[in-house]
This record gives C-alpha cells, structure tokens and sequence, in this order.
C-alpha cells in the first residue's frame, strides 16, 4: 500500500493523488536559448516532464521578468476571476519552484532587493494557498544561473552569496543552478544552450529526490502506516491515524482509499 500514493517516489504533498509542479519565473523557465519555435514547450521545464511523466509540470516563466514584476504578475493573475492560466497552472500545486532574479540587474543594483522580493512571493505564494483553504505546497527558491557578462556577474553572484547566508523558512532555497558550467551558456551569455538546460533539469530532478523528498517525507508522518499521512485521516477521510484499520475489517485506510475505492469507515465494505 503507498501512502498517499508515492508518484515517481516523489509525496504527494496534498494528497489528491497527482503531483503538480509549477514552475515560475523568467526567461531561463520559459526555455529561451532552447530552439524550436515561438511558443513551443522548451527549456527545463520540459525535460523535467519528460523525466516525470506521471507528473503534472507546468512553465509558468515570463521572458525578462524581474522578481519585483513576477510579484506583481502573481498578484494580478491569481486574482482574475474568471480563473486564468496561471491559476489553472498553480492549482492544487505540491511543489512550487521560484526561478527569478538575474534580470534584476536591469532594475536596481541592490541584491538585498531581489532577496527581499522572494521573500515576498513566497510568502505571498502561502496566503494564497492558504486564504483558499488549500494546503499549502512545498516552495522552493532557486539559486540564480550563471553569466558570462562582466557586468551582470558580480550582481548575480552576490544574490547567490546573500541567499545562501540567508536561507531559511521564510527564503527556502532549493535547487542551486549558480553550478552550471559557464561553457553551457549560449551567444548571449546567459541562457543555457540545450546542454545547458539539460544540466538544470538534471539539477532540479536531483533536488526533488533528494532534500524536497525528505522534507515532505518528514512532513507527512504515516504513524500507523496504513498508507494515508496523520495529516488527512481524520481531516479529509475521518479515519483514525493511530487505526492501520479504522472499521476493522481487514482492509488498512490507505488500501480501501486508494486501492479498493471503499469507505474505510464501513466494515461492509468492500
Ligand atoms: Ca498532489
Ligand atoms: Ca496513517
Ligand atoms: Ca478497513
């Protein structure tokens, strides 16, 4: 029996049996410097669903946007009602990723700036979900690509440096894409060329198996390991998270839920 059911040994961190990763940011999400034709699905984002087909992985990078504009662009979008595409494509998210930052540069020259900016869409990202009585997904930060432009290098490099100080739940970093190799990065000196975007899809593939997967894992405790995490027994299925069986009849919560589609709460069924 799989708790909440593993997808690709990755949690489904809200439990509702598919796992959702939106991708938001700039050019580099949006896959420029990748080929292929306008509008076509480019970049990491798509090497991260080919790598997780069962996934749901969606580009959600703005060309040139700088985090102060994706701020804005997130407040904007996820108030529209009707509801757009980025709601479509951050609803009911697990993991989130943050991929902004290095056309910061172009704006102001402070990095304290862009670090406080992500402080802010994260926590910005959290009320969201939250205000919407929806759980709260796992947001990571990335640290920012690399450049071979003298004079966009020391300001990417000292986002990274302040970053990495200031780590913590409020700014939670996640995959480090500041590693690339700078022989990656095409004419214009920081977007990756398609080697280049391989490399960060193989990056952010080793980050959620590793640290986000044992961030959610000790997150959602299976205490009597009947395939269903404490967190929704008695919340969102009314079974017991100290019952393997909470109707004893023979079938665990996390089999009859998941498996057998029967009432866990009803020893007649199945
Ligand atoms: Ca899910
Ligand atoms: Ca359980
Ligand atoms: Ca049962």
């Amino acid at each position: 029996v799989r708790a909440c059911p593993l997808i690709h040994d990755l949690v489904d961190y809200n439990c509702d049996e598919r796992l959702r990763i939106p991708i938001t940011g700039d050019s580099i999400v949006y896959g420029v410097g990748d080929g292929g034709t306008e509008g076509e699905e480019r970049g990491y984002v798509a090497r991260l669903q080919a790598a997780l087909p069962e996934a749901e992985v969606y580009n959600v990078g703005v060309r040139g946007i700088t985090s102060s504009r994706l701020l804005r662009a997130l407040k904007r979008n996820l108030a529209k009602d009707p509801p757009g595409e980025t709601i479509l494509k951050l609803d009911a998210a697990d993991i989130v990723v943050i991929a902004v930052g290095v056309n910061d540069f172009f704006e102001h020259a402070e990095p304290s700036r862009t670090v406080r900016n992500l402080r802010r869409i994260v926590a910005f990202l959290r009320r969201y979900y939250a205000e919407r009585g929806e759980i709260v997904p796992v947001i990571k930060v990335s640290y920012l690509t690399p450049t071979l432009r003298g004079y966009q290098r020391p300001f990417i490099s000292a986002v990274n440096d302040l970053c990495r100080k200031l780590r913590s739940s409020a700014l939670p970093m996640g995959p480090d894409y500041s590693t690339l190799d700078t022989s990656l990065l095409g004419e214009d000196g920081l977007h990756p060329t398609a080697s280049g975007y391989d490399v960060l899809a193989r990056t952010l593939v080793r980050h959620l198996r590793g640290p986000v997967r044992r961030q959610c894992l000790r997150e959602r405790p299976d205490v009597d390991g009947d395939g269903v995490y404490d967190k929704f027994e008695s919340e969102r299925f009314g079974t017991s998270s100290s019952l393997f069986d909470s109707d004893n009849d023979g079938h665990s919560d996390g089999e009859e839920i998941f498996i057998l589609r029967s009432d866990p709460l009803d020893a007649s069924d199945p």
